[in-house]
């Protein structure tokens, strides 16, 4: 089996070849798929230069800014059809330390899918913002309580998957196309009965570069939330009444 590590791209120019090269070192044998959104700052060309001397390197390019969510969606359909598994997916910045990617896999063993939390314990953040922690502990809580999702950090998009469960699920069925398509696909993957793990990780805030969330994600998230929440609840109250 050969991992594929899928990185979502939008300006990440300063930190991308230094990070791809930290997760090809890895003893895993894994392939990278750069997901760039045409960025500006010529992440894109950079990485095309790259994968012309390291077959394990693959672009996906974009034609522009479409979301994160369907950034993630496009590295999916590459890696199935490049036939890798284990599916990880990183944030390009850093913040995802690529040291933690063999310890994401190893939990595959026996789960899953298996997220790289901050929220437990040995988990952490470090040098985020006041402002980020609280942005984060409280849309954790959000979906947390509102969708029932058992894992502990809802919102991270470090992850490992089994494919057989990026293949049980209609990808493009999902609506969210922002940040807030990981809670949909974590909710969708415990719905599912996957078996959902977490995994320790110390989360830096990036190296360089600016942060891409804006005000409009965190709307979208909170309509996000709340669209499947009474999604979950009409399921139940249908499931009542079937009774
Ligand atoms: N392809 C693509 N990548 C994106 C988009 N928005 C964010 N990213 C990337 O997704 C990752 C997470 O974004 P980031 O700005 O670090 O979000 P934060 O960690 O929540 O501050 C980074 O690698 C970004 O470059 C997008 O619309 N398209
Ligand atoms: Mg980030």
């Amino acid at each position: 089996m050969i991992p594929g590590v899928i990185i979502p791209t939008y300006n990440e120019s300063y930190n991308i070849p230094n990070l791809v090269a930290k997760i090809l070192a890895l003893p895993i044998g894994a392939h990278v798929i750069v997901v760039d959104d045409n960025s500006p700052d010529g992440t894109g060309k950079l990485v095309d230069l790259l994968a012309e001397r390291e077959p394990r390197i693959h672009v996906v390019h974009r034609p522009a800014k479409l979301g994160l969510g369907t950034a993630h969606i496009a590295g999916m359909r590459r890696a199935f059809a490049l036939n890798l598994e284990p599916i990880v997916t990183m944030d390009a910045d850093f913040s995802h330390h690529p040291r933690y990617i063999p310890s994401l896999l190893a939990g595959l063993d026996r789960l899953d899918v298996i997220i790289g939390s901050r929220y437990v314990l040995g988990g952490g953040t470090r040098f985020f913002s006041l402002q980020r922690q609280i942005l984060s502990t409280s849309a954790n809580a959000f979906a947390r309580m509102m969708l029932g999702l058992k894992a502990t950090d809802c919102t991270a998009g470090f992850r490992a998957y089994r494919r057989a469960v990026l293949e049980s699920l209609d990808l493009d069925q999902i609506f969210s196309n922002g940040y807030s398509f990981l809670i949909e696909l974590l909710f969708l993957c415990q719905d599912r009965g996957w078996r959902i793990g977490e995994v320790p990780i110390i989360y830096d805030d990036r190296r360089a570069g600016k942060s891409k969330i804006s005000k409009a994600e965190v709307y979208k998230a909170t309509y996000t939330v709340l669209r499947l929440f009474w999604r979950r609840s009409r399921m139940k109250m249908l499931a009542l009444a079937n009774h």
